[in-house]
C-alpha cells in the first residue's frame, strides 16, 4: 500500500515540516529555523539555543564519573582530604594535576565553630591545606607525588592554608594560582586573595611570589573581601583569568549570600591584572570552569545562582549567554584543555578532566573530599595542540 500524506495532495510523508508553507502549527518535525508565526516563550527561546534541540547542541552533555586509583585516604575517618583539582596538563607523555590537600589530626569543625580552630584543627575542609600534585599515564591511574607548593612560615601570605590551584603554562614556564589564607575559612567566610607561585617544570620546585595577583575590589564592590577558583586560559594574546568572588552582605547575613565571577585580564603572569570593566561576567556557578571553545570561551555554572547548572559561551570571552541546562554537573571541575594555553582562535572543547566529591552531607564529622576523573562529550572535530 501507498501511503498519501494528509497535508496536500500530492506531497510525501517524509517532507521537511519546514518547506510547508501554509504550516502554522508547530511542525512535526524540528525545524532549525525559528518559525516566523506566533511561539510561545518556551518555544521561541528553544531557538536561542546552539541547536534548538539538546542532542544536536555542541554545548550539552551528559557526565560520566569515574573513581580514580592511587590515593589513600586514611579509610574515609576525614583526616585527609584532597579536593578542588586543577585541570589536566600533559608534560613529556605524562599528565600532571595539582590539588588541595589537608592531611590533619581531626577532621574540620566546621565553619560555625572556626573560633575553636587551632594551628592543628582545621574549620573546614580546605583549611591548613597544602597543594600537591599527582601524575599519570591515563588520567585514571594516579600516583601521587607530593607538595607542589607549601604553607609559608607565619605571617608570610598564605600561611593558613593555600588551596584551590589552577595552572598556566606560558612560554615554556608553569605558573600556578591558588588561595591563600591568613586565617581559617569560617565565619568570615574565605577572606582570601589569589596568589601565584611559579616554576621551570611541572615537578617543581616552585617559587611563592608572596602576595596578592589577583587583589581584592575596593570596599563596595562585589569581589571586596575575596578573589578564588582562579581559572587562568591564554586568549587573545593575552592572561584572561576567572575567578570567583562571595558577596552581597554576607558574612553579616549568610542567607543573602550570591556568588558571582569575574575577568582578571595580564600581558604578564605576573600581572598586573585588570579587572573587566562589566564584572561579574558570569552571575552564577560556585566554582570556574573555562575552556576555549570555537572562537570564544565556553563555561560551566554548577552549583548557586539562578543559571546554575548550565553551560555558557561567551563569543568574546565576557558576555555570556546559557548554551544548555546539564546535570549531575561535577564539582569544581578542571577539564584537560591543552589548547587553554595556544591562543587558539578556535577551541577544540573537552572530552575529560576531574572533580571532586563532598562526604559532607553523608558524614559530617568524617568530612573530606575524593578527586574523580569526568568524562563529557563537549568536543569539536579539532586536533589536539602539541608543545
Ligand atoms: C571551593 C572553592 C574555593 C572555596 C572553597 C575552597 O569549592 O569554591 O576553594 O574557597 O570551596
Amino acid at each position: 500500500m501507498v501511503l498519501q500524506s494528509c497535508n496536500q495532495p500530492g506531497s510525501k510523508l517524509n517532507e521537511p515540516a519546514e518547506e510547508i508553507s501554509e504550516h502554522k502549527v508547530f511542525p512535526h518535525k524540528m525545524p532549525k529555523e525559528k518559525p516566523n508565526f506566533p511561539l510561545s516563550s518556551a518555544i521561541e527561546r528553544m531557538f536561542n539555543y546552539p541547536a534548538p534541540r539538546a542532542q544536536d547542541n555542541e554545548l550539552f552533555t551528559q557526565f560520566k564519573y569515574t573513581r580514580l586509583e592511587g590515593f589513600d585516604y586514611s579509610n574515609g575517618d576525614g583526616t585527609i582530604s584532597r579536593r578542588d583539582p586543577s585541570r589536566p596538563i600533559k608534560v613529556d607523555g605524562k599528565f600532571y594535576i595539582y590539588y588541595t590537600k589537608r592531611h590533619t589530626e581531626v577532621p574540620p569543625i566546621g565553619w560555625d565553630k572556626a573560633e575553636q580552630a587551632t594551628d592543628q584543627i582545621p574549620s573546614t575542609d580546605w583549611d591548613l591545606c597544602d597543594i600537591w600534585y599527582a601524575t599519570s599515564d591515563d588520567g585514571f591511574r594516579w600516583k601521587e607525588q607530593g607538595v607542589a607548593v607549601s604553607r609559608p612560615p607565619k605571617p608570610e601570605l598564605g600561611w593558613r592554608s593555600v588551596a584551590t590551584p589552577d595552572i598556566l603554562i606560558w612560554e615554556e614556564k608553569f605558573y600556578l594560582y591558588f588561595q591563600a589564607f591568613n586565617e581559617p575559612s569560617g565565619t568570615r567566610g574565605d577572606w582570601c586573595p589569589i596568589s601565584m607561585a611559579y616554576a621551570d617544570s611541572p615537578n617543581g620546585p616552585w617559587t611563592m611570589v608572596g602576595e596578592p595577583v589577583v587583589p581584592f575590589g575596593k570596599k563596595g564592590d562585589w569581589d571586596q573581601d575575596q578573589t578564588q577558583d582562579p581559572h587562568p586560559i591564554v586568549y587573545n594574546g593575552k592572561i584572561h583569568l576567572y575567578y570567583k568572588a562571595a558577596y552581597n552582605k554576607w558574612p553579616d547575613k549568610r542567607d543573602e549570600y550570591a556568588v558571582a565571577h569575574g575577568l582578571a585580564i595580564a600581558d604578564d603572569p605576573y600581572g598586573p591584572f585588570e579587572k573587566h570593566t562589566l564584572n561579574p561576567v558570569l552571575n552564577s556557578g560556585h566554582e570556574t570552569t573555562y575552556f576555549p571553545f570555537k572562537e570564544g570561551i565556553a563555561a560551566l555554572a554548577i552549583k548557586d545562582g539562578n543559571e546554575a547548572q548550565t553551560m555558557q559561551y561567551a563569543e568574546d570571552g565576557v558576555n555570556f549567554n546559557i548554551a544548555s541546562t546539564v546535570e549531575l554537573t561535577p564539582t569544581a571541575a578542571g577539564f584537560y584543555t591543552p589548547d587553554a594555553f595556544t591562543d587558539t582562535d578556535y577551541g577544540r572543547g573537552v572530552t575529560w578532566g576531574v572533580c571532586h566529591f563532598i562526604n559532607a552531607a553523608t558524614d559530617r564529622n568524617k568530612q573530606h573530599s575524593i578527586i574523580a576523573r569526568v568524562d563529557a562529550d563537549l568536543s569539536l572535530d579539532v586536533d589536539e595542540p602539541t608543545f
